[in-house]
């Protein structure tokens, strides 16, 4: 008998040891208590519960997929790239069938729509595993991006950081309230290399939009190849406003940049812009114009004095092949026609132009998009409007069955200046510094245009003053950010309560090498402030 208590003795003795030894050894910290409540989300997700506590990402870490879809493993890449810079782990990523062991992210297609539409997601994340679930790969796209905000912003660098990598717990539900959630970068005025629109890509993407709108051609500049009109870009490429050398995007780079958006979940937009703004085109072609004699080319910054002459068949012809290639290149549902300030166009030519060039656009299989001036033609339902002037072309879009893209100068024009001394940009539109840029609601905007004839909400730049990536980065952010939220986040906006978290971007944005407009209103934090539970 008492050798047997002995033994048991000695048995759990033995146990504790073992059980210490493997404590020791795998040398794992309790989780740190953190409140997912807390942390600073743009935009903002439709519903988040906290569980207090913490994951944390460690060198074993693996990115588990359900399924062994090449884009599913191109989505675990995507999120393994964004974590192994700063971590310096090994990230792997694989296929499983089964849900993995504790430690691990796990990835998963759900299959069934619900709620969560094409880019919804839920991410719950508990002390054992980041679960992200969503019911197509764009969803699963979006909630990565969330997860690179609930990490610390140090993850954004691009070389090994001291840890921890904790994340706190709790379940995300999240869902966007606009399908159409974009900007617009205007590559005519001046034009801007693969490079820097796959940056502007990426940070755009950062925030959930998922609409690249490239304005492709102006009266300075022709920038996407059209091979059967070669002397578009071999000509009108060749200059910018201000008389630099312009540029142009071979089919073969547009379509790297079509590619790079799609692997981002974001559709290009290409806008060909006429018949008004068309210089660069009436400059590369005689039989354009309705004199036969070709223009010089345009380095200025006035607008409304060209036309494509819309009486001549040539015209449509030239449309035909234009659009056809464009078409060819695009992947996405959309074709951009301009059709903005065709001041020199008479409306009685006006009118049956656009009529025309929206059945071409049909013809090959694509949706015509044009700016709001458009509504005075006869516009199919599935043709959408994009409002950037003029209140009653919205209404009359509605009034014609089409929906409406919302882009307010006063509101979402990135080329605004912040304020009288603000080094680049316009102020046609008046001054829009980063809290009127936030405060208002796309559809109470219009009277008579509601949330249902709303495509969603996009902000452009235009580029008469903006010749680099720095100057762009500083005219978007930290606007951008809040664009984006009220296209995700559809609901009443409330500033007070989001500059608390535009604050605490600082530290990401300059992780992210961001140059952005210290704007005196934003209550920017001094450093990524710890979101422990004390
Ligand atoms: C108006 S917005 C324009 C552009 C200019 C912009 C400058 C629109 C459809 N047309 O041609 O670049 O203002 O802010």
């Amino acid at each position: 008998m008492r050798n047997k208590t002995q033994h048991t003795t000695c048995i759990q003795l033995l146990t504790m040891v073992v059980m210490f030894a493997v404590l020791s050894c795998t040398n794992t910290p309790p989780p740190t208590p953190k409140d997912l409540a807390k942390e600073n989300l743009i935009p903002k997700p439709v519903s988040l519960t906290a569980t207090g506590s913490s994951f944390a990402i460690n060198d074993q870490t693996v990115i588990y997929l359900q399924g062994n879809t090449a884009e599913l493993q191109q989505i675990g890449n995507y999120l393994a790239e964004k974590l192994k810079p700063a971590t310096g782990f090994g990230m792997q990523v694989q296929a499983t069938e089964e849900a993995p062991a504790s430690g691990h992210f796990y990835l998963t297609l759900t299959g069934d729509k619900g709620q969560y539409g094409d880019e919804g997601y839920e991410l719950s994340i508990s002390e054992e595993q980041v679960k992200l679930s969503a019911p197509k790969p764009a969803g699963l796209f979006r909630g990565i991006q969330t997860i690179r905000q609930l990490l610390p912003a140090k993850i954004e660098l691009g070389t090994p950081q001291e840890g921890p990598w904790e994340i706190a717990t709790g379940t995300i539900r999240d869902y966007p309230g606009y399908a159409y959630r974009g900007a617009m970068l205007d590559v005519s005025r001046h034009f801007f290399q693969v490079d820097d629109v796959k940056r502007f890509i990426d940070l755009i993407a950062t925030y959930k939009m998922n609409i690249l709108h490239l304005h492709l051609a102006d009266d300075q500049g022709w920038r996407i190849e059209i091979k059967s009109w070669p002397n578009l870009t071999l000509h009108g490429g060749q200059t910018q406003v201000g008389g630099g050398e312009g540029g142009y995007y071979t089919q073969e780079q547009y379509t790297d940049l079509v590619n790079y958006a799609q692997e981002r979940y974001i559709t290009i937009v290409p806008e060909i812009d006429m018949p008004g703004h068309t210089n660069a085109a009436l400059s590369s072609y005689a039989e354009l114009n309705c004199d036969g004699k070709a223009t010089k080319l345009y380095t200025g910054t006035d607008v409304g004095f060209s036309t494509l002459c819309t009486k001549k068949e040539v015209v449509y012809v030239f449309i035909e092949d234009v659009i056809r290639e464009l078409a060819a290149l695009t992947p996405g549902p959309y074709i951009h026609v301009g059709g903005d300030e065709s001041h020199v166009t008479a409306l009685e030519d006006y009118i049956p132009f656009i009529n025309r060039v929206q059945d071409i656009v049909q013809t090959h299989g694509k949706m015509m998009i044009g700016w709001d001036e458009v509504t005075e033609a006869r516009l199919n339902p599935t043709s959408v409007a994009q409002y950037w002037a003029k209140a009653e072309n919205a209404q009359k879009a509605v009034a014609q069955g089409a929906k409406v893209i919302i882009s307010p100068a006063k509101k979402a024009y990135m080329d605004m200046q912040y304020d009288s001394t603000t080094q680049w940009g316009l102020h046609w539109a008046g001054y829009i510094e980063v809290d009127s840029g936030y405060i208002w609601n796309p559809a109470t905007l219009v009277e008579g245009v509601t949330k249902e004839n709303i495509l969603g909400v996009e902000a452009p730049l235009w580029t008469e003053t903006i010749t680099n990536m720095e100057e762009i980065e500083y005219m978007v952010f930290p606007r951008l950010p809040g664009y984006a939220e009220i296209a995700w986040s559809a609901g009443p906006n409330d500033w007070e309560e989001y500059k608390v978290r535009l604050g605490q971007q600082k530290a990401r944005f300059e992780a992210m090498d961001i140059n952005y407009y210290p704007s005196d209103l934003v209550p920017w934090a001094s450093q990524d402030t710890t979101k422990e539970v004390h």
